[in-house]
C-alpha cells in the first residue's frame, strides 16, 4: 500500500489535499513552488499553471500523479473532481495551510467535511527510504567538507559574517543547493546565545566561536555544529566546559538506537550535567531533533520525545551549555538511526579544535 492510501485509511477519509510545500514534495516528487495535489482512494491529481507542465509532469509521473494544468480557476476544478469522486470527507494540512486559504477552500467546497490530516504526512515522512537516506549523507557529508576549509581560513578581525559565508559558499561549491538555515557563527561573548545569527563582531584571540550550520542537498538537510578555540591561552573554566559537553555528546551518543525514548536519552544528558555542578541549568533546548526536508522534523530527544526511535529513522545530538555573559559551547552531530546503534552521518573532528592565530 502506498503512504498516501494509509492515511486515508488512518483517517477514514475520501481525499485527501495536498499543499504544503514539503509534504507534497515528499508525497508527489514536485520540487516547484506552485501547485496543488488531491489523493483520491484510486487516482493521484496534481495541479499547476503552465509554467509547470513539463516539470511537474515528469516529477510527479514516477509517483503515479497525473498532470492537471490550471489557471485562475483552479479551485474551481478542484470542486469539480471532488464532486465528481464522491469526495465526503477530505483530508487537509492543517499544520501549514493559512486561516485565509483554509476560509477561502471552505467556502468553496460546499459540503465537504475538512478533517485535519497534518500530523499523518508529518509522520509519514519519518522513516527514510534509502534514496532518502543517501541524500542525507551527502548533504552531512557536505557540511564536513565546509567545516574543514572554513577553520583554514580564520584570522583575527574576520566578522562572524565573513566566517558564514565561508562555510555557505564552500557548500555550494560541493553540490548543495542552498543553507538548511540561518547559518550561526557566534563568538567570544555571543557565544553563550544559542541562536546567535552572524553578526559584524570581528573575532578576537582567545575565544571561543561557535558554528552552527548546514545545508540542502538535493532537498535533504544537514545540521552541525562545532565550536573551536582561537587562539592558545584557553583558561581551565573553558576547557573543562568544552569537555563536559563533549562528554555529553557521547553519552548521548551511546544511548541512540532502535525502541529508545527521545525523552530518555535528553533526560540522561540533563542527569549528567547535573551530577557534574549543577550544569544542567545552562542546557536551554531539547538534545536532539530529526530532519529530512526540514531540518526540523519528528521526532524529538526533549522532554515531549515520548515516542520511541526506529531505525531510519534521523537525529542530531547537540548537548550545549551556555553560560551568559561569559561563552558558551555546542557540538551537534547528525545521526541516522539503525537497529542496534546509529550511523553517524557528520564525521567532523568533535574534540576541540585550538586554531593557531596568525
Ligand atoms: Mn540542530
Amino acid at each position: 500500500m502506498d503512504k498516501e492510501r494509509k492515511i486515508l485509511d488512518k483517517l477514514n477519509i475520501d481525499a485527501m489535499f495536498l499543499t504544503d510545500y514539503f509534504n507534497k514534495r515528499y508525497f508527489t516528487g514536485f520540487t516547484g513552488t506552485t501547485g496543488q495535489a488531491i489523493v483520491f482512494k484510486d487516482k493521484k491529481n496534481f495541479y499547476s499553471d503552465f509554467r509547470y507542465v513539463e516539470q511537474a509532469t515528469l516529477q510527479t509521473k514516477p509517483n503515479n500523479y497525473d498532470f492537471y494544468q490550471i489557471g485562475k480557476d483552479g479551485q474551481e476544478i478542484f470542486y469539480k473532481h471532488l464532486v465528481e469522486n464522491k469526495v465526503k470527507r477530505l483530508g487537509y494540512d492543517d499544520m501549514s495551510m493559512t486561516v485565509a486559504e483554509f476560509e477561502m477552500y471552505k467556502k468553496l467546497f460546499v459540503g465537504i467535511e475538512f478533517v485535519p490530516a497534518g500530523k499523518e504526512m508529518l509522520e509519514a515522512r519519518k522513516i527514510k527510504d534509502e534514496k532518502e537516506i543517501e541524500k542525507l549523507r551527502m548533504a552531512a557529508k557536505i557540511s564536513d567538507i565546509a567545516f574543514r576549509e572554513t577553520i583554514k581560513i580564520i584570522k583575527e578581525g574576520m566578522t562572524e559574517k565573513e566566517i558564514a559565508a565561508h562555510l555557505e559558499y564552500v557548500q555550494r561549491l560541493n553540490g548543495a543547493d542552498d543553507k538548511s538555515f540561518e547559518t550561526i557563527v557566534a563568538s567570544g561573548h555571543r557565544s553563550s546565545m544559542p541562536h546567535g545569527v552572524a553578526s559584524d563582531k570581528k573575532i578576537k584571540k582567545n575565544e571561543f566561536i561557535v558554528m552552527d550550520f548546514g545545508c540542502l542537498y538535493q532537498g535533504y538537510a544537514s545540521d552541525i555544529t562545532r565550536t573551536v578555540f582561537f587562539g592558545d591561552n584557553i583558561s581551565e573554566d573553558e576547557k573543562n566546559l568544552y569537555d563536559m559537553v563533549y562528554n555529553a555528546q557521547s553519552l548521548g551518543f551511546s544511548m541512540v538506537k532502535e525502541g529508545v525514548v527521545g525523552k530518555d536519552v535528553d533526560q540522561a544528558v540533563r542527569d549528567y550535567f547535573d551530577e557534574n555542578g549543577n550544569m544542567s541549568k545552562y542546557f536551554g533546548h531539547s538534545l536532539g531533533h530529526s530532519f529530512g526536508l526540514e531540518v526540523h522534523e519528528m521526532p524529538y530527544c526533549s522532554k515531549l520525545g515520548n515516542e520511541k526511535l526506529v531505525a531510519n529513522e534521523l537525529m542530531t545530538i547537540e548537548p550545549g551549555l551556555y553560560i551568559e555573559g561569559k561563552y558558551g559551547v555546542r557540538i551537534e552531530d547528525d545521526l541516522l538511526i539503525t537497529k542496534d546503534g546509529y550511523e553517524l552521518l557528520t564525521q567532523s573532528k568533535r574534540e576541540l579544535i585550538m586554531i593557531k592565530p596568525n
